[in-house]
């Protein structure tokens, strides 16, 4: 039978108490670095790699996600920053609306460009409500969306987003502060999103260390997505801690 990413990510998460997601961005690494990561990833224990970009200026996106698909032994999903990033090859795509902003082309205008490619291209859609988070810096995606992100301490707002997207039957809910942000999303907001809802909450931006992963896993997060922090040479090592990290349970039973 065949098993939906969507089904197998969630699984894994209730089996591992948690996800850890792999972010690449073609843009903003050579696909020569990128792809040894993307082979190591899925041995290292990451459930998916992530593959997009906020703005994209002059990668051959097509051929890279060909690709990393080719090198990956996990789920490639797209991460598009905008309808351009619809690309033949991957296994699902999270189908986003920019729900924390009013910027119509962000919460509908990209997805009726963007649905019939994915319809084409036969790649699962898997609709994610995506919330951008004070950061401490005014963020790429900020700019490029030109929507303001939610107040770092209105954790009560995000939450009443997040329960929004689940009536109108969103499956993810994505916390977002912008790739290589200052602060990360806060814990206390992760818990106060998560508890509200059932359906599962990622979290990502400006999160560097092992520590920081699980503190959003042990507040709420079902998956953490790391990128930055692997854009400059790392090792197959660091990505064991970041999904050791991610999985509280997996650990646990292995011990
Ligand atoms: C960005 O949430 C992701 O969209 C990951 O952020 O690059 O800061 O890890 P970082």
């Amino acid at each position: 039978m065949h098993t939906s990413v969507y089904d197998k990510l969630t699984l894994g998460v209730m089996k591992n108490g948690g996800g850890f997601l792999l972010l690449v961005d073609p843009d903003r690494g050579m696909l020569s670095d990128i792809l040894p990561l993307v082979e190591e990833a899925g041995a290292a224990g990451a459930d998916a790699i992530l593959v997009g970009t906020s703005f994209l200026f002059n990668s051959d996106f097509p051929e890279a996600i060909r690709q990393i698909k080719r090198a990956s032994t996990v789920p490639v999903i797209l991460f598009p920053g905008s309808a351009s990033q619809v690309t033949p090859g991957a296994d699902a795509i999270l189908f986003m609306s920019l729900i924390s902003g009013r910027n119509p082309a962000y919460l509908i205008d990209e997805q009726v460009r963007g649905a019939p490619l994915v319809k084409s291209y036969g790649i699962e859609a898997i609709p994610t409500g995506y919330m951008l988070i004070e950061s401490g810096s005014y963020t790429s995606v900020e700019f490029v969306s030109n929507t303001r992100p939610i107040p770092r301490s209105k954790g009560d707002l995000a939450a009443a987003h997040a329960l929004a997207a689940e009536y109108l039957g969103i499956k993810l809910v994505y916390l977002e502060a912008g790739s290589g942000a200052r602060l990360a999303v806060p814990e206390k907001m992760i818990t106060e999103v998560s508890s509200q809802i059932t359906i599962p909450v990622v979290v990502g931006g400006g999160i560097v260390t092992p520590e920081d992963a699980a503190k959003s896993i042990n507040a709420g997060a079902s998956f953490v997505v790391v990128g930055t922090r692997f854009e400059a040479p790392s090792s197959q090592q660091r990505l064991r801690e970041f999904a050791e990290a991610c999985h509280p349970l997996l650990v646990k039973s292995a011990n």
